[in-house]
């Protein structure tokens, strides 16, 4: 049986943390383990979903469920409130629905404090881990025969009717997303033929829409390294790029930290022409993937091609003439001599900043893209290298077990954002002396995760930032600072420093704080805004050379409604705490951040959130950090607006349901049949409330609230609902804590705040 193991190593001494492991999540086979019956209940949810799969495509993550239901079985349940129509709901209703619910999400909480949960939602990671270790030949050391069933279970539960997949698990058959998991299976071991039709499906997607030379340039990448797609088809990516003046508004330093991480060892792949060994299944492939034979296929034409369902950025005329030339012109010199000597002079170069990052992240790096390139350069430079050695425990990080299989997450888990919500989630219901146990773990998880120093040697030739004083997204080995990771740290633990520390446990130094709130001081940008990890340090025309078709606004980190206004809400609570340190500055920041935030602000009154789905999102981040700011209803006109923009979007259920197709086109959109979503009901809420809506008039509240009561499920859970986290425009991504946390916050200020009980 599969279990979920928490902040260990396993001795393993290939493994490097900071501290001991805390917020790790690996989940292990043990043949050893579960009886027939709990083997049979893991049996039945698989098949569920299954037979369910068209019509939910988002897994509920009942394998961490079942796991700690057995480790951590709840009291007595409370009897569940399900609200008649007519019924009025009075404060027990509430209080009875937030006990279960916070009850149930403690048991589902792991001993070292975090909530762990599943992080998935892309379908193009995986294959970038299976092609590496294919390549590398590490495939069946790193991977059991249980790891390879769950991931292909994965894939085949997620392929379209059409036969194709998605760029994530809800999104319609692209080229990019059909191709790589069609090699992926390939290579875990699928024929082309597998009897079930579900492959020949695949590769007839592929060849309906123009073979897989219509892939994009990140799939283009992909293909070339497994040696089924010639490296002259792929745009040039000369790593000189990285020893050039940083005056340049285009030095990969200047980029979103993201972008610049994943094209760095993309660069030393395209320098080297690297390309794995040849294999049947490659050979094979070559054939499969094509409409014409492979030794036929035009090139220099396949370059810019791209399957139209790909198409979210497609590229400007600039940008296809600027890669001919490079093309033509550039990369035929720099692969001669003497430019050659330049070129491994620049490889040399990127493989230090490869290094660097490997070193500064404990190998998990930042994410998962950049993890499986970067030890795919490491083995490349050096098969036996210990660099290599270190990558490989690495992996088991990025990887999540739910009923739906095994998939490779987008980052190595959101334990600090998750936890950091949940505390806030908690502390706004009033009833938290109630969950002392629970609190005092979570604070011993925010504290155990803050970054404490900065990374080493000159941060400015590393192109980083500083870290020390931060929070991550994840976990402490990680240690990438971000500008919202950080305030919503910062925001719990000041929370929590406000209660009896006999039973939330002691509050951080404050020296600690203060290096917290020096990093965001330190990540305000000259408008007022913040961006995710860094300053702003480029320009947004630079996103003419966006090569990424399915991504938008990569290139540079943009400041964000969430970001900003998480700043100013951090900074707020700390200066009321301590209004004697730097004083001044949080005055100044909070002013110029509140300004920026309205000036953001859609004609309509919503915020688009970047990270979330989507309006309902940004707005209760817009209004939010404006409150927090000292702007109310009455006084600022963002705000008034912002709650006739939620208003008017309030369905008839009561509840909010919002699309991710909000956050492709930029225009609100509801949920099919108009669902209403736990989630979206939840931010709308929470916006709704922080405004003051209750005292002009409390109906829609109740009506909201009453959408999450009744929600409710029988073990205090709510439901799984549609996936509600995205990036990049154009790609979503799970959030399996939020069906939790924000029906728990919501209900949690609707009791303290609405219904006014103490
Ligand atoms: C994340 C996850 C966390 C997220 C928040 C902190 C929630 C947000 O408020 C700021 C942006 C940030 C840090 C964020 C940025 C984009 C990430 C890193 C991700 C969504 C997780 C995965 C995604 C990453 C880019 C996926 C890899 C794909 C590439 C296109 C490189």
């Amino acid at each position: 049986m599969w279990r979920l193991k928490i902040a260990e190593g396993g001795g393993n001494p290939w493994l490097r943390t900071t501290n001991d492991h805390v917020g790790r999540q690996v989940w292990e086979f043990d043949p050893k383990l579960g009886s027939p019956e709990e083997l049979a209940e893991i049996e039945n949810v698989r098949r569920n979903f299954t037979n369910n799969r068209f019509l939910k495509k988002h897994s509920s993550d009942l394998m961490m469920r079942i796991q700690f239901s057995k480790e951590n079985p709840s009291e007595m349940l409370l009897p569940q409130v399900k609200l008649k129509e007519m019924e009025d709901i009075t404060e027990d209703h509430v209080t009875t629905t937030l006990r279960r619910a916070i009850r149930f999400h403690s048991t589902i909480q792991a001993h070292d404090g975090h909530w762990p949960g599943d992080y998935g939602g892309p379908m193009f990671l995986m294959p970038g881990l299976v092609i590496t270790l294919s390549v590398t030949g590490a495939l069946n050391a790193v991977l059991s025969k249980e790891h390879k069933l769950e991931m292909c279970r994965y894939i085949y539960n997620h392929q379209n009717r059409d036969g194709g997949w998605g760029l994530h698990i809800e999104g319609p058959s692209t080229m990019f997303g059909t191709v790589l998991s069609y090699v992926t299976l390939r290579l875990l071991g699928e024929g082309a033929d597998d009897g079930q039709g579900a492959m020949e499906k695949g590769q007839k997607w592929i060849l309906d829409h123009g073979g897989a030379t219509n892939i994009t340039s990140w799939g283009k990448m992909w293909l070339a390294v497994l040696g089924v797609f010639d490296w002259s088809g792929n745009n040039p990516l000369p790593p000189e790029i990285w020893l050039l003046p940083y005056a340049l508004p285009f030095h990969p330093g200047r980029m979103w930290c993201h972008c610049r991480m994943v094209y760095l060892p993309m660069s030393y792949l395209y320098g080297k022409r690297f390309v794995g060994p040849m294999t049947p299944t490659v050979l094979a492939l070559r054939k499969e993937l094509f409409s014409v034979p492979y030794h036929e296929i035009d090139w220099n034409k396949a370059r810019s091609q791209c399957a139209k369902e790909d198409l979210y950025y497609p590229h400007p005329l600039v940008q296809d003439l600027f890669w001919a030339s490079l093309d033509k012109a550039v990369e035929p010199i720099l692969m001669r001599w003497p430019a050659k000597k330049l070129r491994e002079k620049a490889l040399r170069t990127v493989m230090e900043h490869i290094h660097y990052e490997d070193e500064n992240t404990r190998y998990l790096c930042i994410g998962p893209v950049n993890k499986v390139l970067n030890m795919l350069c490491c083995w490349v430079e050096d098969p036996n290298s210990e660099a290599f050695k270190l990558h490989l425990p690495r992996i088991h990080d990025y990887l999540w077990l739910a009923e739906d299989g095994m998939k490779m997450q987008g980052y190595n888990g959101s334990q600090l954002w998750d936890t950091a919500f949940a505390v806030q989630a908690i502390v706004s219901t009033n009833l938290a002396e109630e969950y002392g146990p629970t609190l005092k773990k979570a604070h011993g998880y925010i504290k155990k995760s803050q970054v404490l120093d900065d990374c080493p040697g000159n941060l400015d030739s590393w192109y980083r930032h500083i870290s020390k004083g931060a929070w991550p997204f994840s976990t402490a080995d990680h240690g990438w600072p971000i500008s919202d990771c950080t305030a919503e740290g910062l925001k719990a633990v000041l929370l929590l420093s406000k209660l009896p520390s006999d039973i939330v446990g002691e509050p951080v130094d404050a020296k600690r704080l203060y290096d917290a709130v020096n990093v965001i001081l330190s990540l305000q940008n000259s408008e007022g805004g913040f961006a995710t990890y860094e300053l702003t340090r480029s320009y947004p025309w630079l996103e003419l050379l966006n090569p990424a078709e399915t991504f938008g606004d990569i290139v540079i980190d943009y400041p964000y409604v969430e970001c900003t206004s998480a700043a100013i809400q951090a900074l707020t609570s700390f200066k009321k705490l301590y209004p004697g340190h730097r004083g001044k500055e949080i005055e100044q920041c909070i002013k110029k951040a509140a300004e920026f935030i309205e000036k953001i602000q859609a004609e309509d009154g919503s915020w688009y959130g970047s990270w979330g789905v989507c309006f309902t999102y940004g707005t209760w981040f817009g209004v939010k950090g404006l409150v927090a700011a000292g702007r109310n209803y009455h006084n600022c006109l963002s705000i008034r607006m912002a709650c006739d923009f939620l208003l008017s979007k309030q369905l008839v259920s009561g509840g909010w349901g919002e699309s991710y197709l909000s956050c492709q086109n930029k225009v609100y959109s509801n949920l099919e049949d108009k669902r209403s979503h736990v989630v979206n009901t939840g931010w709308a809420m929470l916006a709704l409330i922080d405004a003051g809506q209750a005292e002009r008039d409390a109906t829609p509240l109740h009506r909201a609230a009453r959408v999450l009561i009744n929600s409710q499920m029988e073990n205090g859970d709510f439901p799984q609902e549609e996936i509600m986290g995205v990036f990049n425009k154009n790609c979503m991504i799970t959030y399996a804590a939020y069906r939790c946390i924000f029906p728990i916050w919501a209900l949690g200020e609707y009791r303290s705040r609405v219904l006014g009980a103490q």
